[in-house]
């Protein structure tokens, strides 16, 4: 019996490649996750979170708000980023600076040096909350990457491929892992299952997801 089994590698552990093209930085975040706390929390003053609708009429349980030129929304409409945050009529908040520089240092070590989001979508998930398999492909660039930032309880992430057919693979994802998502990895179907309850010691009950991407 190995009593460490439950126990995430250490932040210093090697970069672990979970599919082709993508690459999980073991708590590369960890050290900054106060600082990107407290800009999070700027961010959704100005652009508080919020539950959206789907096209399908179904009420998101994640909640979400975006910052940097463009932010993603999703209405009964349909899906789009736009450059206001409908709710407001105000551009989306600016992406912190410290926010942008980690996204861009994650990138640099997953080989992409250039990387240049103009997105920020943040992600709330209280215990219960979910996110079903989906693309991610109304970006016109799929050529680069998304990096996502996890910050606060784990989640059980689940990453398929680009058919929604195959059955998913699953992966934890503890606070302050990032994973940088390119390659054939950038247009699998992928999900997070419901959250299950706990309380983290700087986030409480619930879990921030931040996922960077080049729309345009
Ligand atoms: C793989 N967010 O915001 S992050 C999303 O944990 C989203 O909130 C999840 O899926 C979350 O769209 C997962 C990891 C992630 C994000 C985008 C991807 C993985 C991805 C896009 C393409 C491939
Ligand atoms: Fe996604």
């Amino acid at each position: 019996m190995d009593l460490f089994d439950d126990l995430p590698p250490h932040p210093d552990a090697a970069p672990t490649p979970i599919a082709p093209g993508a690459v999980l930085l073991h708590g590369f975040a960890c050290d900054e996750a106060v600082a990107l706390l407290q800009a999070v929390e700027v961010v959704l003053q100005q652009a508080p979170l919020r539950h959206l609708q789907t096209p399908g009429g179904y009420t998101m349980s994640v909640a979400m708000s975006n910052c940097g030129s463009l932010g993603w929304v999703s209405s009964v409409n349909g899906y789009r980023y736009t450059a206001c945050d409908p709710a407001s009529h105000r551009p989306w908040p600016a992406m912190p600076a410290c926010l942008l520089d980690l996204a861009q240092r994650a990138a640099a070590q997953a080989g992409y040096p250039q990387f240049a989001p103009d997105a920020c979508l943040i992600n709330q998930y209280v215990p219960g909350a979910k996110l079903s398999l989906h693309q991610d492909k109304d970006e016109l660039d799929l050529l680069a990457p998304i990096v996502s930032v996890s910050l606060g309880l784990p989640a059980v992430f689940l990453f398929g491929t680009s058919s929604r057919k195959d059955r998913p693979q699953r992966h934890r994802l503890v606070h302050g892992d990032v994973v940088v998502w390119g390659g054939p990895s950038r247009l699998a179907y992928h999900g997070v299952n419901a959250l299950a309850d706990g309380t983290h010691a700087l986030l409480g009950q619930r879990r921030l997801n931040l996922t960077f991407r080049c729309v345009r």
